[in-house]
């Protein structure tokens, strides 16, 4: 247990700072390119996770998003409040999810669906109207891209129908949500042999995550060796990942990994995320291309089920473990 001796800093997680050991970077991939569809396939089996490059998204709607949203945060906090306490959806502040998690962030988590936006404009001040507008405007484009992704898959997999992976965030029901992360500096935290834990280890629970973030660093994702690979910051560019949902529709074949963000002693970081997820009486369950010859590794649950689970755990908890069909034999990372 480390001690430190600044207040500002008690209570929050921290990780040693130690030097990356591994020379393994992201998989880049360049979604004009005719071998996008195999090297996305690729890289959600082997990494769960790629950078897109010329991803398609206006870069208007990203720089209109990302000036609104540092307006927001940086509104005084009795302001900022009238929209929290997030429970789970509205501001929030340090306190992440139910049960005790915290990191050093403020947050936004709204439900991805232009009419919650809009009611969440009615609780804070009139003066947020083109914020929700730029909010609806990003995720309704976002979307368009996780779609697009999760249909190159089907098509790379021959799986018909191509919109089997991305019906799930088209329903108008879909429970997909959208996070604006604001990880303020940290001073306190130079000749630190820690870091501090912006936002803890955690998988995903839904489908698919695209995340775009300014130019400060932070993310790191776990490699199979159990270290953290940073990610460099690149605001042209998106990061998108596997979640829990898509682990467990595959089988297993493609890997949800654990991911955190570690706070910047100099620069505020900010990023936006779509978690694309299904409805919450949608059913999800190993495909049948995925068993031929191999048994189901995940029950079938709905998602209202998984959900449920997620919010009763830990943030760096293994949820999809729960939901397996036999025990789990040691060693196994599926
Ligand atoms: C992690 C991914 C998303 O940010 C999120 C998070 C959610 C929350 O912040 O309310 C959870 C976390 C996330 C997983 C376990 C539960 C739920 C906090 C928590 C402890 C919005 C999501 O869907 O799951």
């Amino acid at each position: 247990m480390v001690v430190l001796s600044n207040p500002v800093l008690d209570h929050l997680p921290l990780t040693k700072n130690q030097k990356p050991t591994n020379s393994m970077s992201l998989p880049i991939i360049d979604l004009s390119m005719s071998d996008s569809n195999t090297m996305i396939l690729k890289a959600c089996e082997e990494f769960g996770f790629f950078r897109a490059i010329n991803h398609g998204i206006p870069k208007e709607l990203i720089s209109r998003l990302e000036e609104e949203t540092a307006k927001f945060f940086s509104l005084p906090l009795s302001e900022k409040e009238k929209a929290g306490p997030a429970k789970p959806f509205g501001y929030g502040n340090r306190r992440i999810g139910p049960n005790g998690d915290v990191g050093w962030l403020e947050y936004l988590l709204l439900q991805a669906h232009p009419q919650f936006i809009s009611q969440f404009s009615l609780h804070v001040s009139k003066k947020t109207s083109s914020f929700c507008e730029a909010i609806n405007a990003y995720t309704f484009a976002v979307r368009g891209l996780a779609c697009q992704i999760l249909e190159q898959i089907a098509e790379e997999l021959k799986i018909e129908p191509r919109n089997t992976f991305s019906q799930y965030l088209m329903d108008k029901q879909s429970d997909s949500v959208f996070r604006l992360n604001h990880y303020p500096p940290c001073p306190a935290l130079v000749d630190l042999k820690y870091k501090l834990i912006g936002f803890g280890e955690h998988t995903d629970p839904q489908i698919l995550t695209v995340l775009r973030s300014n130019n400060t660093a932070g993310l790191e994702i776990c490699l199979r060796d159990g270290s953290w690979l940073p990610v460099p910051p690149d605001p042209n560019s998106v990061i998108v990942n596997v979640g829990d949902a898509m682990q467990a529709l595959t089988n297993g074949k493609f890997r949800s990994v654990k991911h955190r963000v570690v706070a910047n002693s100099k620069k505020s970081r900010l990023s936006m995320i779509y978690f694309g997820a299904p409805s919450l009486t949608a059913k999800v369950a190993p495909l049948p291309l995925f068993l031929r010859g191999e048994k189901a590794i995940y029950q079938t649950f709905t998602w209202y089920e998984y959900k449920k689970a997620a919010y009763a755990s830990r943030l760096s908890d293994n949820r999809l473990d729960l939901f397996r069909t036999e025990e789990k034999e040691a060693g196994d990372t599926a």
